[in-house]
């Protein structure tokens, strides 16, 4: 039977609603990761200095798109990075101006580079009122900051002491809640039929805490939000193949060097793009539910988004197990790839 045709998937060509394409020398080592496989990506804000204005969002996608390889192509869907500061109206000219796709809220030091996020919720209304009416996306990273509260309880908290009622005021706002890494999470959007949705990243539906911390400490399993217990995963891999249109893929892929993750205090952070597409099609084949696999990547996200599904097609080969590349080599030092700790069966044909 060695001869046997393997099994193939052809799907809309995907798309990534959560990036950190970063800047400068590893902009041009992580880009083309992405751009192999995904059309567009909704491209995170989080650079030193934020990108906050419309200006500054201009500018960044124009480093983005001179760092792409000839022959590839590529949509960069630019975010602003809400700060208390923020003027409504640089927004919605963004907006109409198609120069950035969503906001995203940072609340203060909630993750890497959030140091100029909202600690006043009250101060962002207008911002978000202004959103609200012109149907711009807000997407949130949902953990509250609050150092007496458990690291694997802050999302559950934020849901309930800053998401609610920011829903509760402003019910017309499409919130996309990013990175979800909890059952409290995935029930909250289930229970909400509109405005909205959630983004889930690789790597939390394939490892839990114990990945992190059982058996000697791995920093790059290390991200936020924490990955948390099993039952969370099983919860997350549940809603990503349920084929609801709320949940839609959302990488997180969070490119630092090595020497940035391995020292007393590792920077959070999982490099996922060169993989996703392959341990995607193993998690979901595993659930049985491989045909759901392009509802999640690549048309639930541009139904929320407003925006067609691509046209263009990949498709996955089942030929391996194939040896997974460790890590990139980028101006900026080397980069390690997410290992996923299953053996990889299908690639994305050239
Ligand atoms: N989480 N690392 C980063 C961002 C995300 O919260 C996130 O979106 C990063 O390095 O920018 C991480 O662990
Ligand atoms: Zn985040
Ligand atoms: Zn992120």
């Amino acid at each position: 039977m060695h001869d046997a045709t393997p099994p193939r998937l052809t799907i809309r060509r995907p798309d990534d609603w959560h990036l950190h394409l970063r800047d400068g020398g590893m902009l041009k080592g992580v880009l083309p990761d992405t751009a192999r496989h995904f059309a567009r990506a909704i491209v995170m804000p989080n650079l030193v200095p934020p990108v906050v204005t419309a200006e500054q969002a201009n500018a960044y996608r124009d480093r983005i798109m001179a760092a792409l390889p000839e022959g590839m192509t590529f949509q960069p869907l630019m975010t602003l990075y809400l700060t208390e500061e923020t003027d409504p109206d640089d927004v919605a000219r963004a907006h109409a101006e198609g120069i950035a796709t969503a906001v995203k809220l940072y609340p203060a030091g909630a993750t890497t580079n959030s140091a100029s996020g909202v600690r006043d919720f009250a101060k962002v209304r207008p911002v978000l009122e202004q959103m609200a009416e012109i149907g711009m996306p807000l997407c949130v990273h949902g953990e509250v900051t609050d150092p007496s509260i458990d690291i694997f309880d802050r999302e559950a908290v934020f849901i309930d002491k800053i998401l609610k009622p920011i829903r509760k005021k402003t019910p017309d706002l499409r919130v996309v809640m990013e990175h979800v890494t909890t059952q409290n999470a995935v029930d909250y959007v289930r229970d909400t039929p509109k405005n909205l949705a959630a983004t889930i990243t690789t790597h939390h539906l394939i490892i839990n805490r114990n990945h992190i911390l059982a058996g000697g400490i791995r920093p790059h399993y290390y991200c936020l939000p924490v990955a948390k217990r099993e039952k969370h995963r099983v919860a997350l891999v549940q809603a990503a193949v349920s084929g609801d249109r709320r949940f839609f893929l959302g990488t997180d892929s969070a490119p630092h060097n090595d020497p940035a993750k391995l020292q007393p205090c590792g920077c959070a952070g999982i490099y996922t793009a060169p993989v996703t597409m392959a341990c995607l099609a193993e998690v979901f084949e595993t659930a049985d539910k491989l045909r759901q696999l392009e509802a999640f990547t690549s048309l639930n996200g541009p139904a929320f988004y407003g925006l067609p599904p691509n046209e263009e097609t990949i498709t996955l080969v089942k030929d391996g197990p194939f040896d997974r590349p460790d890590r990139i080599e980028t101006e900026d030092g080397p980069v390690t790839i997410f290992d996923p700790g299953f053996p990889m069966h299908w690639r994305v044909d050239a």
